[in-house]
C-alpha cells in the first residue's frame, strides 16, 4: 500500500493509468483517484493472460504518458507484449515483483493447503531486467522506500526518457499480505 502510495503522487496528471490483476486493481481502487487522469483495466475473467498486451497497445496510439501497473506474474506471463515495434517512450511500466501470485495469500482456505507456495503462490525469483534490456527497453529498480521515490522521480522526468522503460519494484509478500488483512479488518469493524 505504502507502494501504490507512492506512485500515485509520482504519476502525472493528464496521464493513463493501466492496472494488471489482481492485486494491482485492488491496491489502485483503495488509492484516491487522481486529477485528468483515464484508469483503465483489462480485467477479462480476471486474467493474467493480456493485461500488459492491451495496455502496450492503447499506449502506442496515445500521445499522453501512460502507466502500466502490473504483478511479476501477471508481467512474465504476458512478457511477450514487449515483442513489438510500436513501443514509443510514452510507456512506464511499473512492475509490483512479490515473488509471485500474492492475491492467493489473501484467501485463508488456500494459505493452508501444503501446495501453496509451489501452485497457488506459484513463488519464484525472476528479475525482469533481463526480459526488458531483450526488447530495448530501459530498467530500473528500487528495493526501499528512499530508492522507490528516487525511482519515480527519474522514471516521469521528461529529459531522462529517451525509450520505454520498466521499474522493478521488490515487496515483501508476507508484509504485503498481512496489512492488507490488517484493512480489511478495520473496514469490517468500521474503524476506517
Ligand atoms: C491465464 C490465467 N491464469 C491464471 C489465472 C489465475 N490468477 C489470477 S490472479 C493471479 C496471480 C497474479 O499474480 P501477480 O501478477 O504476481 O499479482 P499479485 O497478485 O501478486 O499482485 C493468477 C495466477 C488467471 N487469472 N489467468
Amino acid at each position: 500500500m505504502q507502494v501504490h502510495s507512492q506512485i500515485f503522487s509520482a504519476i502525472p496528471e493528464d496521464s493513463i493509468i493501466h492496472f494488471g490483476n489482481s492485486s494491482a486493481i485492488r491496491y489502485g481502487l483503495l488509492t484516491p483517484p487522481k486529477a485528468d487522469t483515464i484508469y483503465l483495466s483489462n480485467r477479462g475473467t480476471s486474467g493474467i493472460d493480456g493485461s500488459l498486451s492491451t495496455a502496450i497497445g492503447y499506449a502506442s496510439s496515445s500521445p499522453q504518458i501512460n502507466t502500466v501497473i502490473v504483478g511479476d506474474l501477471s508481467f512474465f506471463y504476458d512478457s511477450n507484449a514487449l515483442w513489438n515495434k510500436y513501443i514509443k517512450k510514452n510507456l512506464r511500466i511499473i512492475l509490483i515483483n512479490n515473488g509471485g501470485g500474492n492475491i492467493f495469500g489473501f484467501l485463508e482456505q488456500l494459505e493452508k493447503s501444503p501446495v501453496f507456495q509451489q501452485h497457488f503462490l506459484a513463488s519464484h525469483t525472476l528479475k525482469a531486467e533481463p526480459v526488458v534490456r531483450a526488447f530495448d527497453i530501459d530498467y530500473l529498480e528500487a528495493s526501499s522506500d528512499a530508492e522507490l521515490i528516487e525511482r519515480l522521480t527519474e522514471l516521469y522526468q521528461p529529459s531522462a526518457r529517451e525509450r520505454a522503460v520498466l521499474l522493478e519494484i521488490f515487496t515483501d509478500s508476507q508484509v504485503n499480505t498481512a496489512i492488507y488483512k490488517q484493512l480489511l479488518t478495520s473496514i469490517k469493524e468500521s474503524k476506517i
